[in-house]
This record gives structure tokens, C-alpha cells and sequence, in this order.
């Protein structure tokens, strides 16, 4: 039963009961309708609504959203709730998201307990309000407050609810209070459909498009979105109800939806595969070696998540930088008003930076954040053994080096895994769990239980270089390299891929990290590169010149007075140089052709790194890509992207390319299997 119903004399009480978070399925709407019916023929003075557990009700059942609505449809049980006699209250204790912050608003009354949260996040998953939101909410807190709650689907603490008149009280225990408030009050209060729509505002309104443009470019619900609300405000109630409707039907069924719920369920089910059968070591104090941004970040990461962490630098000014860059995070957490001065002294008490490495002699944890340098971790690692339990695990947060090698320097190398952070590291969710030949299962349950502690997103990864994100992260520059050479600019490229949806293009995003880290990469590599894969010397050239990116003033682009970028004549002369030396025609690419290029590159990558088994799923490839690359959220990922182009399209374009260049376009036999088998990439397997 996902709904209860009791009542104590002439007071109801109305509980959803759909763990985990009360998500609002077929079965609750049906309880909720029966419920109301139920409180009129027994002539209830109230009923009071409640949610089972942590959560009001966290929206619609979006695992429903595949198939044709059922009946009774949640727009009819809350005009059912709203336009009842008996007056319904709220008691909302937990979260009131999407339809369950709707079926607050159809209720008489709202009582907020002071953690609670509300609001309709659901363009957040591409779609919008589709029981009432979009009329309701505007009645209740104004058209401006609407506007940038719904298309922006942020929701409000129980405080800032309360300021926007959105609850009516905010107390400790809401089902009590909601018992205690006087009838007569209540019967005063109108029903929210029949609260008069707020007047337009065309100024709120275009105010409203132009935020929505830059913070969620190109993405549909939040357009249609103000484009409901808008509609409502010179029609009567119901006559707004079906146009709502019809436009969260028809989102719902779209690309755009389809692709925000593949990541919104792919998110949750990121956890540590069944067949890893063991338990983490215990995870108290963990040593982070290096106080550079990385480390300092993955420190702050681990005092944010309650842990004790001790960073291990090479000397006192190594030392001092860790301790400036840690309080640095701590103040601006601050500043941010996202910890509190008891919590920042509360990590200030966990933290301990030292040249000493018995400083972390209990530690069961490392996480190695040294310089890029396969010598200098190998070094790290061998002073680790010495200082910290025979049995402690220790993790590199390498981006790219041979994990299997850095084990091998140890008498036990199944004690080593990858920890692969993305910058910075106490923000960005993604943490890629890298596993070596001899990893062991204790070894990599820890790297997941510490993924859980940090709320992180834990993608399990095999060896090789750059594992999944940097890999396909490699291909797509070289791709890229590849248009510019041949006749393309960066600003062309970075203009087709923002078309696409990414936030920047990878030459801007390139001299936001440095060309200098890629150029390393590519000397390392310099010993086992294949001989007949086209080499593009335009980025070693950049880096010959010292444009190596923003923190050099300059790279692909300038940035005169450290604003905005700027084309530069010299790196366009550069491409031109290097196409005339290697005898080569330059084209006029289209920016469709460009994209085209770039992302079938990263397809066909991905698609190795699948049938390679570095990546379990397809899945956990869109999870790195929109986690840790900045792949559009709205596109569903790389993989998910490449399901909505077709395997045998795919295989067909790139035949066409590989007659370009048969080493780099050399069609991935996984893309080759699934287009013989008409099988989707998102059900594709490594190959055995
Ligand atoms: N539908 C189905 N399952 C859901 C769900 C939902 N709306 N929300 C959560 N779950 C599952 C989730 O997959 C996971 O499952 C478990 O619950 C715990 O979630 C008509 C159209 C509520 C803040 O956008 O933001 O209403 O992995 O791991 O971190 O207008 O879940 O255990 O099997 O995330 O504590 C609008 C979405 C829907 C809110 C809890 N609602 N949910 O976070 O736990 S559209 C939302 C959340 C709608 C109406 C429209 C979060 C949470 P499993 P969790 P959490």
C-alpha cells in the first residue's frame, strides 16, 4: 500500500508510503484519489499530509515517464485535493520536489519542517510541472519567484519558502502543528486554483528568456516553461491545465528528456560492481601526498566529508603552500556560506600538513597528488610502504601513467589502485576507480566507500593510457588538431562544439588547464607512438613559442587585459605553416562536419575502450564524459549521444574517413559488431 489513511475523529491523516523517497507512481496517485474521496464521505474536518520517511514526496515516478501515463493522471487527484471541501494541509517533513511540491500546492495549507526543501526541478530532467506547478505556484509566490523556480528548477529551503510565502509556517514538527491549527483559519484559506493569477509582466518575462538562454542554452523545457506560465496568466485555471499538460507530454517523449533521465538513473546507479566481493579498510585519517591544487583539494574534499587528512609534502615551503591552499578552500567555503565557522574549525582541527610521513603512520589510506612523473610516485610510493601499515592502500590520482608499472615497485602490489580526481577535486563529482592488474577487491571497495563518503560519482576503470576520460579526452584534441590543420581555425571549432552544446571548445578549455600538460603527455609518449599514425606538431609548436594558455597570457587564443579571448593571426599562421611543410590541401569545414569529426572520434575511442573492458558499460562512459568533460547533460552522454546517431551510420561515415587516414579513423570492431547486429552501444559488452 503506498498510501495510508487514518483518522482520529473528525481529523485525517493521509501518508504516502513509497520508499525510498515517495516518488509519486501509478499506485500513489491512486491512493491519494481514493483518499480524498474517502475524507468526503466521512466528512473529515482536515486531513493531514504526510510522506514515510526522509522524503515528502521527491515528484512523479520518472521510471513511468517510458510508458503512457495510467490513470487516475496527477493532475486530476490534485484538482481533487484543491477543490475539496475538506481542507487539506501539508505536513512536509523532507523533501517536496517536482509533483510532490504540486500536491503541497493543491493543499489548503503548507507546514515546512526547518530542513525540508521544496520546489519543481523538472527541467532539470527535461520536462516541466505537468500536474498544475506552472498555475499554481505563480498564485502562491508571484510571477517573478515562479519564473526562476520552474525554469531554473532550484529549489527553496523551508526558510526561503517561508519568505516567499510559499509555506505558510515553519516548525519542528509539522504533523503536530498541522493538528493544532485552528479550523476556522483554515476554512479562511482559498483554495490555491482559485487564487487570481498575478498580473503579466512582459519585462519579468523576457528577463526570465534571457536568463534561462545563458544558463541552459538550447535546452527545450525551460523555454517552454515560461511559455506555459506566460499562457496561464490571462486564462482561467483550467483552461491552463491542458496546455501544461500537452507540453510535459510531449517533453517527456523527447531526445532531450529521454537523455537527462538516462544520466539522472545512470548517476544513482554508479556504484561498486556485485562481483567486487570485500570490505573497505577503515577510512579515518588518509594521507594525501602533495599540497598543490590537487592534493589540497582532495584534502578539503576529505575534511568536508568529517575524515582526518594529512598532507605529506617534500619540504617547508611545500608545507607552507599546503596549508595556504587548504585554508584557502576553508575560507572561501566560508565565504560561500557553504560550511559553517564551527565546521571550518572543525577541518582546521582534522588537518595536518608535515614533511614527516609518520605523521600519517595510522593512515590505511594514501592518495598520492605528486608532479606527473612516474619516478617521483615510484619514490612516494616506496616512502609510503615505510611509513604507513603493512596492509594501508595506497592510491595515485596519476592522470594518465601506468598504474600496473607503479605497483610493480612494490612487494605487494595489490595493495594499489587508481584514484583519479578531475579539478577540482572538492567539486567536481566524478572519481574514476582505476584497477591494475593485481588490484585487490579490499583495495577497490575502498575506493568506493570513499567515493560514497565524498558523494562522488565512482566509474570503475581498467589500465591504459588515460584510462576512459583522457583517452577519449586525446582523441578528441587530435581530432580537433587534425580540422585546424587541415584548414580550420580554433575559434571554428570551439564555435561548432559550443553549437553542440559543450560550454566551451577544447582549445579555449585548453588554455584554461595549461598546453603544457598535454605537450608532457605527448613526450612521454614520443617512445611507443605508432609510427604511421599522423602526427599534428601545431600544439609542440605553441608550446616551442611559450603560448602555452591563459596562465601564459596567451595560447590558441590571446586574452588581451585578461578578458575574453581573442583570435590569434599567429597561431592561425602556424596551421598554415605546418599544412604547406606537410603538402597539404586545406578545407573549408563546415562547423556540422566539424562537430562530426570531433565526435565520431570520440565515439569510435569510447567504443575501443569498451570492447577493451577498461569501461564496464557504456553507461559509465557517459558518466565520465558529462562528469568529468563537460559533454552536454541534456545530450545523455557520449555513448547515449552516439545510440540516437546509429552504429550502421556510424560505421558507414567512418569507412569514409578511414579512407582519409586508416590508422587514425580505424573503425572500432565494437561500432563494426553492433552495426552487423543492430545492437545499441547502451546494451553493448566488452568482447570476451
Ligand atoms: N522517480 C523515480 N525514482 C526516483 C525519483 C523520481 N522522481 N527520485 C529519486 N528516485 C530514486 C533514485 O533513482 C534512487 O533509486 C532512490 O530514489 C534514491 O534517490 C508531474 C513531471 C529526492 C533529492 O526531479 O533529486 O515530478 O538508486 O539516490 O541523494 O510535475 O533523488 O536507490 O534504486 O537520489 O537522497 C521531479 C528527483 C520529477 C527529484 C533524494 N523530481 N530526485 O536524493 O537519493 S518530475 C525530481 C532527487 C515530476 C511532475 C513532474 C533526489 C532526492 P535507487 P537518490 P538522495
Amino acid at each position: 500500500m503506498s498510501v495510508t489513511k487514518r483518522n482520529e475523529a473528525d481529523v485525517g491523516y493521509v501518508e504516502i508510503d513509497n520508499p525510498p523517497v515517495n516518488a509519486i507512481g501509478q499506485s500513489v496517485r491512486q491512493g491519494l484519489l481514493e483518499a480524498v474521496r474517502w475524507a468526503e464521505e466521512l466528512h473529515l474536518t482536515r486531513v493531514i499530509l504526510s510522506g514515510k520517511g526522509r522524503a515528502f514526496a521527491a515528484g512523479a515516478d520518472a521510471r513511468e515517464f517510458d510508458q503512457a501515463p495510467l490513470e487516475p493522471h496527477l493532475p486530476d487527484v490534485l484538482n481533487a485535493i484543491d477543490e475539496s471541501f475538506v481542507p487539506w494541509i501539508a505536513a512536509i517533513d523532507g523533501v517536496a520536489l517536482g509533483g510532490g511540491a504540486e500536491v503541497a500546492m493543491a493543499c489548503r495549507m503548507r507546514i515546512m519542517s526547518p530542513g525540508s526543501q521544496i520546489g519543481l526541478p523538472e527541467v532539470t530532467l527535461g520536462v516541466i510541472p505537468g500536474a498544475g506547478g506552472t498555475q499554481r505556484l505563480p498564485r502562491l509566490v508571484g510571477l517573478a519567484k515562479a519564473l526562476d523556480m520552474i525554469s531554473l528548477g532550484k529549489p527553496l529551503t523551508a526558510a526561503q519558502a517561508l519568505a516567499t510565502k510559499l509555506t505558510h509556517t515553519v516548525e519542528d514538527h509539522p504533523l503536530e502543528e498541522a493538528y493544532m491549527v485552528n479550523t476556522e483559519e483554515l476554512g479562511c484559506i482559498v483554495p490555491t486554483w482559485e487564487l487570481p493569477a498575478p498580473e503579466h509582466d512582459a519585462s519579468l518575462i523576457t528577463q526570465a528568456r534571457a536568463t534561462i538562454a545563458k544558463k541552459s542554452p538550447q535546452q527545450i523545457a525551460p523555454v517552454q516553461a515560461i511559455d506555459v506560465i506566460e499562457a496561464g496568466l490571462s486564462i482561467p485555471f483550467h483552461e491552463a491545465l491542458p496546455i501544461e499538460r500537452a507540453a510535459f507530454l510531449e517533453l517527456k517523449t523527447g531526445d532531450q528528456a529521454r537523455a537527462l533521465r538516462h544520466i539522472f538513473f545512470a548517476e544513482r546507479a554508479a556504484k561498486m560492481p556485485d562481483s567486487i566481493k570485500a570490505e573497505t579498510v577503515e577510512l579515518d585519517h588518509i594521507a594525501v601526498v602533495g599540497g598543490g591544487t590537487m592534493g589540497a583539494g582532495i584534502a578539503y574534499a576529505l575534511l568536508n566529508a568529517g575524515l582526518r587528512a594529512t598532507i605529506l609534502e617534500t619540504d617547508a615551503d611545500g608545507v607552507a603552500r599546503a596549508k595556504t591552499n587548504v585554508e584557502a578552500l576553508i575560507s572561501a567555503g566560508l565565504k560561500r556560506g557553504l560550511i559553517t565557522e564551527e565546521r571550518a574549525q572543525g577541518h582546521r582541527d582534522r588537518f595536518v600538513a608535515s614533511t614527516d610521513y609518520a605523521q600519517a603512520g595510522d593512515a590505511m589510506l594514501a592518495i598520492e597528488a605528486a608532479f606527473e612523473s612516474m619516478d617521483v610516485k615510484k619514490d612516494v610510493f616506496a616512502k609510503l610502504v615505510d611509513a604507513l601499515p603493512k596492509d594501508a592502500i595506497l592510491a595515485s590520482n596519476t592522470s594518465y601513467l601506468d598504474i600496473n608499472e607503479l605497483a610493480a615497485t612494490l612487494s605487494d602490489p595489490s595493495r594499489v589502485v587508481g584514484l583519479h580526481f578531475f579539478a577540482p577535486a572538492h567539486i567536481m563529482k566524478l572519481l574514476e576507480i582505476v584497477r591494475g592488474a593485481q588490484t585487490s577487491d579490499t583495495a577497490l571497495a575502498t575506493g568506493f566507500a570513499l567515493g560514497k563518503k565524498l558523494r562522488k560519482i565512482p566509474v570503475l576503470a581498467g589500465v591504459c593510457d588515460g584510462f576512459i576520460g583522457n583517452r577519449i579526452l586525446a582523441r578528441y584534441r587530435e581530432a580537433a588538431d587534425t580540422v585546424f590543420m587541415d584548414g580550420s581555425t580554433p575559434w571554428e571549432v570551439d564555435e561548432a562544439m559550443e553549437m553542440f552544446g559543450y560550454a566551451m571548445g577544447p582549445y579555449e578549455a585548453q588554455d584554461l588547464s595549461g598546453l603544457d600538460i598535454a605537450h608532457a603527455n605527448r613526450r612521454r609518449q614520443d617512445a611507443t607512438r605508432d609510427p604511421n599514425r599522423r602526427y599534428i606538431p601545431i600544439a609542440d609548436r605553441m608550446v616551442e613559442l611559450g603560448k602555452l594558455g591563459r596562465k601564459t597570457g596567451a595560447g590558441w587564443y590571446r586574452y588581451p587585459g585578461g578578458n575574453g579571448k581573442v583570435d590569434d593571426p599567429i597561431v592561425a599562421d602556424l596551421a598554415i605553416e605546418e599544412s604547406h611543410l606537410a603538402k597539404r590541401d586545406r578545407t573549408d569545414y563546415k562547423a556540422e562536419e566539424i562537430k562530426e569529426r570531433l565526435l565520431l572520434a570520440m565515439i569510435n575511442e569510447a567504443a575501443d575502450i569498451l570492447d577493451e573492458g577498461i569501461a564496464q558499460n557504456a553507461r559509465d562512459i557517459d558518466l565520465v564524459t558529462v562528469f568529468g568533460y563537460g559533454f552536454p547533460r541534456w545530450r545523455g552522454g557520449l555513448m547515449h549521444y552516439a545510440d540516437t546517431l546509429g552504429a550502421q551510420a556510424m560505421v558507414t561515415r567512418l569507412r569514409e574517413l578511414s579512407q582519409e587516414d586508416p590508422v587514425a579513423w580505424k573503425v572500432s570492431p565494437l561500432l563494426e559488431r553492433c552495426a552487423d547486429s543492430g545492437t545499441k552501444l547502451a546494451d553493448a559488452r566488452p568482447r570476451s
